[in-house]
């Protein structure tokens, strides 16, 4: 049975999480945070979380993983059966990682950890986001799911980049970048109604509220 390593508090284990649930895999939680130290390094070489073990050994990066959990079950297809629409697919998630996961993830330590707001880095992250937000409208189509009629790896993965995205801009710029997409809210809205978006969702809001409680 697939082990999946992480903890609920993770926007990534939660994508990873409701992408099993939706594929209708079997699967262990081992709950574990993330640690650059053996023999975690093991298993996931960054030291982060989440990861999975599979029969075929250990692997990390939720791209990744989700990549090969959809092999696993092509009958439940997250991806398009047209090779220049998988690419598109590809795109998509890769200016949402690079231009507002990673971008806004730099300001995580002054939004949930407690540490000072270092201006200068929000002044570099806000316009890397713009264009990010820009160019995820230009790739969208929320005809309703991002890239048309059938839900894809991009809509897992986008949704809980903006669980952290949207309340990391609030908090530092008390900028809504819901409103500065087009769709976006209507999507995040369908998204979040999928009963395994639910499930997921309930353990991942609970366990981002304990953290923030036990932090003040
Ligand atoms: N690129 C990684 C990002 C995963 C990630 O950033 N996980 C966070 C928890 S949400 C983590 O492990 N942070 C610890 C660290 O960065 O050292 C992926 O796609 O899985």
């Amino acid at each position: 049975m697939i082990k999946l390593y992480g903890a609920p508090l993770s926007n990534y284990y939660a994508m990873v999480k409701a992408f099993l649930l939706e594929k209708g895999f079997d699967f262990e939680e081992i709950p574990i945070g993330p640690t650059y130290s053996e023999p975690f390094l093991e298993l996931s070489p960054m030291g982060k979380i989440p990861c999975i073990e599979v029969d075929e050994g250990y692997l990390s990066e939720t791209t990744a993983i989700m990549g090969f959990l959809e092999s696993c079950i092509p009958e439940l297809p997250m991806t398009d059966s047209d090779s220049f629409r998988r690419a598109q697919m590809a795109q998509l998630i890769k200016v949402v990682e690079l231009y507002v996961a990673i971008e806004s993830a730099r300001l995580l330590g002054y939004v949930f950890f407690g540490r000072e707001l270092n201006q200068a880095v929000a002044d570099e992250v806000k316009p890397v986001m713009v264009k990010g937000l820009a160019a995820m409208q230009r790739l969208s189509k929320f005809s309703p799911y991002l890239l048309g009629e059938e839900i894809t790896m991009a809509d897992f993965f986008a949704y809980y980049v903006f669980k952290t995205a949207v309340p990391v801009a609030r908090k530092v710029w008390g900028w809504n970048i819901v409103d500065e997409v087009d769709g976006l809210r209507d999507w995040l809205q369908l998204m979040s109604e999928r009963p395994m978006i639910q499930q997921v969702d309930g353990e991942h809001n609970a366990a981002v509220k304990e953290f923030l409680e036990n932090a003040e």
